[in-house]
């Protein structure tokens, strides 16, 4: 494979300005009512999990709706995502029914993993959405593999590899920046920079905190995006995408966002100051951001943004109550899903129901 001679490009893109006479406005429309979604569901997903709804870990996306909405409105069908734990949003902006995913939080069977997964393990095949890992930087090298089975094979799209801040200083990822670089591969790490990895900042735990320079030494591009700016994001991604698909151009973005809560939803957030976090909250909001933009060119006004908060209410507790009243997987099932192929002689081998 050809070696790259050029060394890495570096860019902070500046906030979008964007044209909104040249977009469709119901695809506008459309990001305003996903990220008001997105929002509803998680406010809500937190309450479902002090009510002991939601078992296990639960990690919020509040305050990343512009990143995650942008990031989706760039990607095609055949393109494949990989992410961290702080995945609810990213399933349902790839257009999983809420539903199914709520019920994946409650551990239920009609869940989008059959209910074994729970918040961290979030999967659909037919959307190409790989998943939710737990373990930070876990999904990297298998998104690379992702990325070398499509060029391998002459398929076309490109690897979505969403990974937090805290994630690039995981060893992995350096071995996947080379291979990536070295092979040319078309895949994109896509780092939700939200200043923190738990309780700790960027600044306490890289030596480099401009996190989009962190693939210079493989000469990987690098880009900073203002990830409260829906438009910005999309912008960016398609530019990026287009150049991994037709070039196999691998690279890193940064996308700077805030996280308006602690790190989970049981992590009361100490560590920050909370008049700063209250400040940050009301300047940094992507949603009233996007909508007081949508206003000013007349592509909305406040009657459509009540009936969207209206229909978002309705939906989610929708979800809710479909999760509710789904069933928990059966006791019997328990080694369901468990090997890709059938396994002699463990429990459930002979049963046709079992070898899914
Ligand atoms: C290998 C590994 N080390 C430590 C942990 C514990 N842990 C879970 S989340 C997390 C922070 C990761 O932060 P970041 O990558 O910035 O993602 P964010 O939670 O901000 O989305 C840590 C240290 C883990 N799950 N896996
Ligand atoms: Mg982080």
């Amino acid at each position: 494979m050809a070696k790259a001679t050029k060394d890495a490009d570096l860019t902070v893109a500046e906030n979008s300005r964007p044209d909104f006479a040249q977009e469709d406005p119901d695809v506008l429309r459309h990001y305003y009512y996903q990220m008001v979604l997105l929002r509803r569901f998680e406010e809500r997903a937190g309450e479902m999990y002090t009510k002991a709804k939601i078992g296990g870990y639960c990690h919020l996306n509040l305050g990343e709706e512009a990143t995650i909405v942008g990031l989706m409105a760039a990607l095609q069908p055949q393109d494949y995502i990989y992410t961290n734990y702080r995945e609810h949003g990213y399933i349902i902006a790839r257009g999983i029914e809420p539903g199914p995913v709520m019920a994946e939080l409650f551990g239920r069977e009609t869940g989008v993993a059959g209910g074994r997964g729970g918040s961290m393990h979030l999967f659909d095949a037919k959307a190409k959405f790989m998943g939710g890992y737990a373990i930070v930087g876990g999904q990297i090298p298998l998104a690379v593999g992702a990325a070398y089975a499509l060029k391998y094979k002459g398929l076309p799209g490109v690897v979505l590899c969403q990974m937090g801040d805290g994630s690039t200083n995981i060893g992995a990822w350096y071995e996947s920046l080379n291979l990536a670089k070295l092979f040319q591969l078309p895949i994109i790490f896509f780092i939700v920079n939200n200043g923190y990895g738990m309780g700790t900042t960027v600044e306490m735990a890289s030596s480099e905190p401009d996190l989009y320079k962190k693939g210079c030494a493989f000469r990987i591009h690098g880009e900073q995006v203002d990830g409260t700016d829906v438009m910005a994001v999309r912008e960016a991604m398609r530019r990026l995408r287009e150049r991994a698909e037709k070039e196999h151009e691998p690279a890193i973005m940064d996308v700077v966002s805030f996280r308006f809560r602690g790190h989970s939803v049981i992590d009361s957030d100490h560590y920050r100051p909370q008049d700063d976090v209250r400040k940050q909250r009301s300047s940094n909001d992507p949603i009233p951001h996007f909508a007081e933009q949508l206003i000013n060119a007349n592509v909305i006004d406040e009657t459509f943004v009540k009936e969207i908060a209206t229909r978002v209410e309705h939906e989610v507790q929708e979800s809710i109550d479909f999760a509710d009243r789904s069933p928990t997987p059966k006791i019997e099932d328990i080694y369901k899903y468990m090997y890709a192929t059938p396994v002699p002689n463990t429990p459930g081998f002979d049963n046709p129901e079992m070898k899914r």
